[in-house]
């Protein structure tokens, strides 16, 4: 059961969705890849690399749909060392692939253009997807939609203000890595201690995010299940589970075919 709409936290979209067309995307999501655990972090930068390696990639975008990182604390996160094989992946796929976005997801909501820009990646909010000839897709992470976690939002709001940004810029990295630590074990902790329906998307909200924004589709992430279904105002919502090592990244037109 979805609650009214009263007990609703207003909706804060991000930036507006990039325009992108091109004959093929590819998604990653949810890896929440941290220092603590570099297996992970290397087996994403193996899959990159194979990415890269392939030469269809040249007509297609890569885009990775948030929560790249589990706790993203500023510019410095690329830096770590247990990154830099990753970063090279990175920057020879976006050498090969018609682009490579890293939207921000609640996890790595930090990121900023300028902090990747020397790698060739691209940071946005989402991305209207669209393959020729196929109805526009919103490509984003989805955490936007989750308004009955009224908690959440109001810690979104908060960190996406303008003057936020400057702040954090000021405290440090240090400081950074620790709201970083307290955020990533708040959010655990009051993840476990709420309601299913209170990290339910609204679809509502949604669906009419679609329609202003002339998507048919919407592609999300962030819930870490599979859900492929029709909102009643016809569009089809397709929420993708985390990216696990080993499997290929999901591929637009198979999503939209209903073939993955
Ligand atoms: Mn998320």
């Amino acid at each position: 059961m979805i609650p009214p709409s009263s007990s609703l936290a207003p909706y804060a979209p991000g930036s507006p969705p990039v325009p992108v067309e091109a004959a093929g995307f590819r998604i990653y999501t949810d890896l929440h890849l941290d220092g603590d655990r570099p297996h992970e972090i290397a087996a994403f930068a193996i899959d990159l690399r194979q990415q890269a390696a392939d030469p269809n990639v040249e007509r297609c975008h890569v885009v990775v749909l948030g929560d790249l990182f589990d706790a993203y604390t500023g510019a410095e996160s690329w830096r770590a060392p247990a990154f830099r094989e990753l970063v090279e992946a990175f920057r020879e796929l976006a050498s090969r692939a018609a682009g490579v976005w890293v939207l921000r997801g609640n996890r790595d909501v930090l990121l900023e253009p300028a902090h990747v820009a020397e790698h060739g990646l691209r940071v946005a909010d989402g991305l209207l997807a669209r393959l020729p000839g196929r109805p526009a897709a919103l490509l984003t992470h989805g955490d936007a939609y989750c308004l009955a976690d009224h908690d959440y939002q109001k810690l979104r709001r908060l960190l996406r203000r303008r003057g936020m940004r400057r702040v954090l810029g000021l405290v440090g990295a240090g400081g950074r890595r620790l709201l970083a630590r307290r955020l990533r074990a708040h959010s655990r902790d009051a993840v476990a201690a709420k309601s299913p329906q209170e990290l339910e998307l609204h679809e509502d909200t949604l669906a009419a995010e679609l329609e202003r924004v002339g998507a048919a589709v919407a592609v999300l992430g962030h819930l870490h299940e599979a859900r492929d279904r029709r909102l009643p105002s016809g569009a089809r919502l397709r929420v993708l589970p985390a990216w696990e090592p080993g499997s290929r990244p999901w591929d637009l037109a198979a999503l939209l075919d209903g073939r993955s």
